[in-house]
């Protein structure tokens, strides 16, 4: 367990009593039908191992030598949006990072203000899901640190993040538990192969969440906010191609 995950953060974030022992708590949120049904079964066994015996496991680290020559782009790569075009042409020095929702200090962050943040640099392998993978090095803030900021409720059981692209006027949207929330390596990235990061890969600010596959790592994040649940997010499997498609919410590698 890392010292920024408490066992009380960890429980709280799985639902469940701060007394509860971990083992009988994962098995507590296996007896909760909409969290069951929400997930497939081979879905929910996936999860459920990863939290008993890997909540804190790293994915693996590369050095700089490993970094791919070439980091193809997938998904959207330039919003649409007037309003994001505007922040782009202004290099987005007027641009906001939003966290609201369950937190008791909701947050309005300048890039600026987030590159003052102390910042973690990490080279990881980018997993997609349509079979290709890149090494990376990514630069941005812990996650941790900006809930810690924005004083996270203790009814928040995920973390969704807006996009500012779209699919045929559906926003992107991603979301995540709390124990990838507050992993070490889960950063808002301003920065990819020690260059701030190119329009085509998310700017100014993009996701990872390194232990996931590809399309959990929201790129172009406006807002980012916390929940009770994932109901009443897009039509509640917890993403967009968990909703527009049959991919699954947790995608752990
Ligand atoms: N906002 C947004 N985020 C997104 C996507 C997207 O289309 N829009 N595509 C996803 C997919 S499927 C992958 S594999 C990665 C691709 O990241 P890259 O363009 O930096 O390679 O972004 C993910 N995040
Ligand atoms: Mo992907």
């Amino acid at each position: 367990m890392t010292d920024r995950l408490s066992r009380r953060r960890l429980l709280t974030g799985l639902g469940l009593a701060v007394s509860t022992p971990l083992l009988s708590a994962c098995d507590r949120l296996g007896q909760s039908p909409a969290f069951r049904g929400f997930l497939g079964t081979g879905e929910w066994l996936s999860y459920r191992v990863q939290r008993l015996i890997g909540a804190s496991a790293m994915a693996t680290e590369y050095p700089q030598s490993q970094l791919s020559p070439q980091f193809r782009t997938n998904g959207n790569t330039r919003p649409a949006s007037a309003e994001y075009q505007r922040h782009a042409a202004e290099s987005f020095t007027h641009w906001h990072l939003v966290i609201d929702g369950l937190v008791d200090a909701p947050q309005s962050l300048s890039l600026a203000s987030l590159r003052r943040m102390p910042a973690r640099t990490q080279i990881t392998r980018h997993d997609c899901v349509e079979g290709w993978s890149a090494i990376g090095q990514w630069t941005g803030v812990p996650l941790a640190a900006l809930l810690d900021r924005a004083q996270l409720h203790p009814d928040a059981r995920f973390i969704v993040f807006h996009c500012a692209d779209d699919f045929r006027g559906t926003q992107y949207y991603e979301s995540i538990d709390l124990v990838d929330a507050f992993h070490p390596q889960t950063i808002l990235a301003y920065g990819m192969n020690g260059k701030d990061l190119p329009m085509g890969h998310g700017a100014p600010l993009r996701l990872r969440v390194e232990r996931q596959l590809g399309y959990k790592h929201a790129k172009f994040v406006m807002r980012v906010e916390a929940v009770r649940s994932l109901d009443t997010i897009g039509r509640g499997r917890g993403g967009y191609w968990e909703d527009q498609g049959d991919y699954d919410w947790y995608a752990g590698i």
